[in-house]
């Protein structure tokens, strides 16, 4: 991570992260099928609430409630980027060997395949109901700023259609849990973050 981010009981987590070299993968929509199976394999398994995502050509915007009151967020995305990394590798070995190659690291004797950026990209601590608003329209304005699509709600991969009342998405989201927003803006945030700060 570039930037620090504390696995705190309530947060919200705004995550980012990016194709690696930024090589357009999502312009390809098995790809983004295939990660939003990743996604919701993830969010069975680790049980996190998903806010707000979009998925743009060359990176991927996600806000998320962690579920559990001991989580980790490097096990969350570990969990969304790891199995979505194989699977399309697999698929592109099958379908798209030419694309394959870009993606190809020495590492030891052999070959590794990088889907994604080094680093883990970014993660922000939220747990204002103002931030988690502003990061919302942030997400889902971001292919209409890109200039992708007149209309948030026309960009197929954002949360921008389901919060409209779209019912055929290809991923839901869950309703914003405003109390326990609430409930984090009664706590003393620099105490608990200590001295990692
Ligand atoms: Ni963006």
């Amino acid at each position: 991570m570039r930037r620090k981010s504390f696995n705190l009981v309530g947060h919200t987590h705004f995550l980012t992260f990016s194709c690696y070299k930024r090589y357009q993968i999502f312009t390809d929509a098995s790809a983004c099928r295939l990660l939003a199976e990743s996604l919701h394999e993830a969010r069975l398994r680790l049980r996190f609430a998903l806010w707000s995502y979009v998925f743009m050509p060359d990176h991927v915007h996600l806000l998320l409630m962690p579920g559990e009151d001991k989580y980790s967020m490097a096990t969350i995305l570990k969990q969304i980027k790891g199995p979505f990394g194989k699977w399309l590798v697999e698929d592109w070995k099958a379908r798209h060997p030419h694309l394959l190659r870009r993606h190809a690291v020495a590492s030891g004797s052999g070959t590794v395949f990088r889907v994604w950026e080094r680093g883990g990209g970014f993660d922000r601590n939220l747990y204002t109901r103002e931030h988690i608003c502003r990061a919302v329209e942030y997400i889902e304005a971001n292919p209409v700023r890109k200039g992708l699509v007149v209309n948030p709600v026309d960009w197929l991969w954002s949360s921008a259609r389901a919060r409209a009342g779209v019912e055929d998405v290809p991923i839901h989201i869950d309703a914003i849990s405003w109390d326990e927003v609430e409930l984090q803006q009664t706590v003393d945030h620099s105490q608990k973050r200590g001295s990692d700060l």
